[in-house]
């Protein structure tokens, strides 16, 4: 199956600058032969206003309607898409435009946050911080370019959940209501990466017709990815954050979509950020390639 790499150049989901230049240093001297799309975002003056809970809305869903449109295009022409970020906001597009072209998704949330702030319970107004809870159908203003289907939530897993935030109860509270499953960083680090994807993939394959992967690299601890915008203490190895797309081959006829998000070259050190996520890349290309369809 051929493989389309989509650069998602955006930052404007979080107050932290840089997470717009990670998809041109994603791809520069990367040897790859995939067809590459790109959308940029529009040069506009981030909002850093505290009472904002809607910050840069308007640009982002413009940003992201164009990339639900490559997306979409991409899945048309049967290629594999792979988007990467960009601030996680851009999965809103990505994965919408999946489910669009499959009908019925589960999808894997593999992060260190949630991302299942609502307008309500957001603190930040930070768009990166409600994306998850976009695709399930909530926060409907950020997705008016799509009109269903969306996420079940009984489908939809987030793993490698860590974040200590201060609206956590309110966000957890969402997340339980909604009937999403979460397996956190400690999980994975008692039960191990195999038993935890085996779990995950067996409740977003479960009645789907495949199964979307949006990779965030702050689920790696940042002592060894230091290049994401939100650092996050006390996460996986490297190891561990290779071995669960390992883990995921005996599935990879279900996996119809990928995303690589939240690279910073900014912070990044001696590019060991930038090594792993085309190691990452690298290994579903090559899970892919093996497909013959
Ligand atoms: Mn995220």
């Amino acid at each position: 199956m051929e493989v389309t790499i989509i650069k998602a150049c955006c930052d404007l989901g979080t107050h932290v600058d840089g997470a717009n230049l990670g998809p041109d240093r994603f791809v520069e001297n990367y040897y790859i032969t995939q067809d590459i799309k790109e959308v940029r975002q529009p040069d506009i003056k981030k909002s850093h206003d505290e009472e904002d809970k809607h910050k840069n809305e308007e640009a982002i869903n413009q940003f992201n309607q164009e990339l639900y449109e490559k997306v979409t295009k991409t899945l048309e022409e049967n290629h594999f898409p792979v988007t990467v970020g960009g601030d996680h906001s851009i999965a809103i597009a990505s994965t919408l435009a999946a489910i669009k072209h499959y009908q019925n998704l589960g999808i894997i949330w593999f992060d260190s946050h949630a991302d299942y702030n609502t307008f309500e319970t957001t603190i930040t107004g930070n768009i990166h911080g409600l994306p998850l809870a976009a695709i399930n159908g909530l926060n409907k203003e950020l997705s008016m370019f799509h009109n269903g289907p969306y996420y079940d939530p009984h489908h939809t897993v987030i793993v490698g959940y860590r974040a200590k935030e201060e609206n956590q109860e309110a966000e957890l509270n969402v997340i339980k209501q909604m009937g999403v499953t979460v397996f956190t960083t400690d999980d994975i680090k008692q039960e191990g990466i195999q038993i935890i994807v085996q779990k995950a993939m067996a409740i977003a394959t479960r009645n789907t017709n495949g199964v979307h992967i949006s990779y965030d690299l702050d689920v790696i601890d940042p002592i060894v990815a230091p290049g994401v915008s939100i650092k996050e203490p006390n996460g996986l190895t490297k190891q561990e954050s290779l071995q669960f797309v390992e883990c995921l081959k005996p599935y990879q006829e279900k996996i119809t979509s990928l995303d690589i998000v939240e690279f910073n070259p900014l912070n990044d050190q001696n590019d060991q950020t930038l090594k792993i996520a085309r190691e990452v890349c690298d290994q579903f290309l090559t899970m892919k390639k093996e497909l013959v369809h």
